[in-house]
């Protein structure tokens, strides 16, 4: 059981994507148990202010220390131990992708941290968060929809996470390439028909050309996952037939 805790001045922005789907349905299962608290509920000031003016000026507010301080002293009242991580989703971050999702796969807690405002005071990075998140380099107004993703990703991997819609393992990104093209009926669509060997029955010729497939979007699309990715010497056969189909058209 992963037991995650976000908190976040909009709670109810984080609670509605998590009550449906297969991550309500690994809430049933007792495999994730996610807890949303109002970063609100841990100021002590009768506004129930969690952002001040930056020091040195400038515009926007900053989100202040000791309500994210007080928050954690409430989900880790021990702290955090080897098992927990405390994350703060930031642009700063180190970009949060699939290696990550599988290291929190395993944790016991995972408490996420979302910010608001123009940034964060420093010092919860420092003090509070054991390690800081982004997903990538856009602008966001939030670090909730960030939190969202990480969940979604995390809890997936969780065994038992996934029932009939395949496991984890299958996925095409377990082997670190792109998907193969998908198709279903019906066989001709705009104009364009799906290619003959998916209809043909011959599960080998099938499975090699998904194969070549994934291979040719990788290297189309996503070169540098390629170049990481464990090839076998059926997967450089398929390459050099994508270069050479590649050379003729050329
Ligand atoms: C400088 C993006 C600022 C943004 C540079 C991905 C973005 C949290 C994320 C910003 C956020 C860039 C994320 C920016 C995020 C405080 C509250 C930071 C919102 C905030 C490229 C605004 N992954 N953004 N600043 O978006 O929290 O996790």
């Amino acid at each position: 059981m992963l037991r995650v805790d976000v908190v976040t001045i909009f709670p109810r922005m984080v609670e509605a994507p998590l009550a449906d789907g297969i991550v309500q349905r690994a809430r049933d299962k007792g495999l994730l148990d996610v807890r949303v608290h109002d970063l609100r509920d841990f100021s002590e000031d009768k506004h129930r202010s969690v952002d001040d003016a930056p020091f040195g000026g400038g515009p926007g507010m900053v989100m202040k220390v000791e309500p994210f301080q007080r928050a954690i002293a409430h989900v880790l009242p021990g702290g955090a131990g080897p098992a927990d991580v405390v994350a703060l989703l930031s642009p700063r971050g180190r970009t949060f992708d699939q290696d990550t999702a599988q290291r929190y796969a395993r944790l016991s807690r995972l408490v996420l941290l979302c910010g608001r405002y123009e940034g964060i005071d420093e010092r919860v990075a420092e003090t509070v968060a054991t390690e800081e998140l982004s997903l990538g380099d856009f602008v966001l107004t939030g670090g909730e929809v960030a939190a969202l993703a990480v969940i979604e990703a995390t809890m997936r991997l969780l065994p038992g996470a996934l029932g009939d819609e395949g496991s984890a393992e299958a996925d095409s990104f377990a082997d670190g390439l792109l998907d193969y093209p998908h198709y279903t009926r019906p066989a001709q669509a705009g104009g364009r028909s799906v290619p003959e060997v998916l209809l043909s029955g011959d599960h080998g010729r099938i499975r090699r050309w998904r194969r070549k497939e994934s291979l040719r979007a990788t290297r189309a699309r996503r070169p540098e996952l390629l170049r990481r990715a464990p090839l076998s010497e059926l997967d450089r056969a398929l390459l050099a037939e994508i270069e050479n189909e590649e050379k003729v058209l050329a």
